[in-house]
């Protein structure tokens, strides 16, 4: 059970950790798939193992991703082809968001990813693996659902699709050698509430622990670290494309008060190209009345970058409104 207790001013939680579903995708596909799909619908959080995406790969990208955290701040700042992409500290976003990390934002699409460093060839097969399983995670949920197997999937296989790669760390709040423009106390925000606006977001994370689920009315679960699991989460296009069957759930990450070790999360959002249309399918609607209106992923990316980070944006888009 979760019990609650209010420490001004932010409301801290004394709980056990959420156990949130750990899905086994070595198992039978149509078991598999219902697994899935329940887990989407009663939490929208779920974690994968024997997801098979090689240990050397995931290995070599938290390898080069802590050495880039660990060059100068000017370097750092270098790298990116600018706001909300490459490289960033505190700043969340173009309106005005902070938190307590520094962040790499990179685009996936085979353009972004043209040079041949040690980095770049990391993040090559990182963003490979990521996409590979999104796609069988998205055809497991179709099949789930009874739906074209290909139905979601072929949104983020496609060339253009506007999918991100984003590497997160947040340094132990105790030192302060690392980067120079963090600061905070013991229960800072690492990065705030919010919903993802894409397909579906697959996290990785070291053992350091952070990652927070929202229950509503300001009751926050943890998610325990798991460094062999991908963490994998609902985000609004998904919402609609179901007709809110599946929920895009808000999450935040604290800032990393509890231990000396760095927390590293490298986080994959899928997302559709932007002309795609986002509606959700006949067969899914049933006799139920459209809950949100067509809209293509550009205009949601372009209403969600005109917002602040906590913003329900879906909202918007929803007919009766
Ligand atoms: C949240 C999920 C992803 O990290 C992200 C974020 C994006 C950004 O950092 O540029 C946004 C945020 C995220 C949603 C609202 C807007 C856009 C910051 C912000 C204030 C990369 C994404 O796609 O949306």
């Amino acid at each position: 059970m979760v019990v609650a207790t209010q420490i001004n001013p932010i409301r801290i939680e004394k709980f056990r950790e959420v156990n949130i579903p750990v899905i086994d995708l070595s198992g039978k596909k149509s078991i598999v798939a219902k697994l899935i799909v329940k887990a989407c619908e009663e939490y929208g959080f779920f974690k994968v193992i024997n997801h098979g995406i090689p240990h050397h790969v995931i290995k070599n990208m938290e390898d080069e991703s802590f050495e880039f955290f660990e060059k100068p701040l000017l370097e750092k700042k270098r790298v990116g082809s600018g706001n909300p992409f490459g490289y960033g500290c505190k700043n969340i976003g173009l309106s005005g968001d902070t938190g307590e990390l520094e962040y790499l934002l990179l685009q996936t699409n085979q353009d972004s990813i043209v040079n041949s460093s040690r980095f770049s060839c990391a993040v090559s097969s990182y963003v490979e693996g990521v996409r590979e399983l999104a796609c069988e995670i998205l055809e497991l949920i179709a099949i789930g659902l009874g739906v074209p197997h290909s139905l979601f999937s072929h949104l983020v296989s496609q060339f253009d699709s506007d999918s991100l790669l984003r590497l997160n760390h947040y340094p132990p709040l105790s030192d302060t050698s690392h980067i120079s423009c963090r600061r905070g106390s013991g229960n800072a925000i690492g990065f705030g509430e919010h919903s993802d606006p894409q397909i579906l977001t697959l996290l990785r994370s070291n053992g350091v622990a952070g990652l927070q689920i929202s229950l509503g009315n300001g009751v926050w679960v943890p998610v325990s670290p798991d460094p062999h699991a991908f963490c994998v989460n609902i985000g609004d296009i998904l919402q609609a494309m179901t007709n809110g069957r599946f929920v895009s759930v808000r999450h935040r990450a604290m800032a990393n008060a509890l231990t000396d070790r760095s927390r590293l999360s490298m986080v994959f959002f899928c997302a559709p190209p932007p002309e795609a249309v986002i509606t959700c399918p006949p067969e899914l609607l049933k006799k139920d009345e459209p809950v949100y209106r067509a809209f293509t992923w550009a205009e949601y990316k372009l209403h969600t970058y005109a917002h602040r980070l906590g913003v329900t944006r879906l909202d918007h888009f929803k007919i009766n409104e």
